[in-house]
């Protein structure tokens, strides 16, 4: 019975051996699934039995970059110097931090340091393609709307994130795709629901909308009044004061927030941009920003 447990136990080991290493102190040896400790690496002892952990080339750096006990690794920050774990080293923002090495810990499997080839740039484009393709049918793909344009309610939108073109530019670009840059003159449920789905799909561009301070006056494309106010413009601070006083008072009051646009006019073009959280705002219409157009024709019914 006891010999049964010992095998048991023997077999169970080899198991958990044979899994990814889950430990964040341990990775995988190079030739098989044997999951050893960081602090084994390069200690004289041949801890994977394939010999991956002792390998000349990897030992070189490990020991150079070593901070002396524990397989800790030694990050400089400017005059500082903290020991950390590989797994603690590679992710913190230390000077001079070895990338290759760091890759190595990253992918969880040991290899000789000549080896180790560093993802470059085709990889990283590789990705940020991937991801593009998942961004574009939210923003310029649909079937009800013409080509280049999305779905966002009862409108065909371009949120042409990946554009950077000055204002005049923006409304080129729409109008050369049958529409024009955005207005929001059908209540501000349509506004809600574009800045939502800006949201919910994690745009993070800053775009050109269809309003421009004309003959002194904030004025969509059409030619018809902006709406100034609430809810369409972002808030700006106010430097005079440091907090809001709701006090009601005869003397002026000292409000921290303001709401845009600026008085006298600063910029002169209407934007959306990110960090204020997709509300109004008044910009330099020479800036670059990614054009946000509506179709001029309804989205089509599906059948
Ligand atoms: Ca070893």
């Amino acid at each position: 019975m006891i010999i049964f447990k010992v095998l048991l136990m023997a077999s169970f080991c080899i198991y958990q051996g044979a899994a990814e290493c889950t430990n964040r102190d341990q990775i995988q040896c190079g030739t098989n699934h044997y999951c050893v400790d960081f602090s084994s690496l390069c200690n004289g002892a041949d801890s994977c039995e394939d010999n991956t952990d002792e390998e000349p080339t990897l030992c070189d750096v490990w020991r150079k970059t070593g901070c002396g006990y524990g397989g800790t690794r030694l990050c400089q920050r400017g005059r500082g110097q903290t020991c950390l774990s590989p797994r603690e080293y590679c992710e913190a923002p230390c000077d001079d931090k070895d990338e290759r090495l760091c890759q190595m810990v990253e992918d969880g499997r040991l290899e000789p340091y000549n080896e180790i080839v560093l993802r470059t740039n085709v990889y990283f484009a590789e990705v940020s393609g991937e991801e593009f393709l998942e961004k574009v049918n939210v923003t310029i793909e649909h079937p009800d709307c013409p080509h280049l344009y999305t779905r966002v309610g009862d409108h065909c939108l371009s949120i042409f994130f990946f554009g950077l073109v000055n204002w005049g530019e923006a409304r080129a670009f729409c109008k050369m795709n049958g529409g024009d840059l955005l207005s929001f003159q059908d209540g501000f449920e349509n506004f809600y629901e574009i800045t939502r789905h800006l949201h919910e799909n994690n745009i993070t561009s800053d775009f050109w909308i269809g309003g421009a301070v004309r003959n002194k006056t904030w004025t969509w494309v059409d030619g018809n009044p902006i709406e100034l106010g609430t809810p369409y413009w972002s808030l700006r601070t106010n430097p005079a004061c440091n907090y809001r006083n709701q006090t009601i008072s005869l003397k002026k009051s000292c409000n921290r927030y303001l709401q845009r646009p600026r008085k006298p006019t600063v910029g002169m073009c209407t934007a959306l941009n990110f960090e204020n959280f997709f509300y109004m705002s008044d910009e330099d219409c020479l800036a670059k920003k990614s054009p946000l157009c509506v179709a001029g024709k309804e989205p089509s019914e599906r059948a």
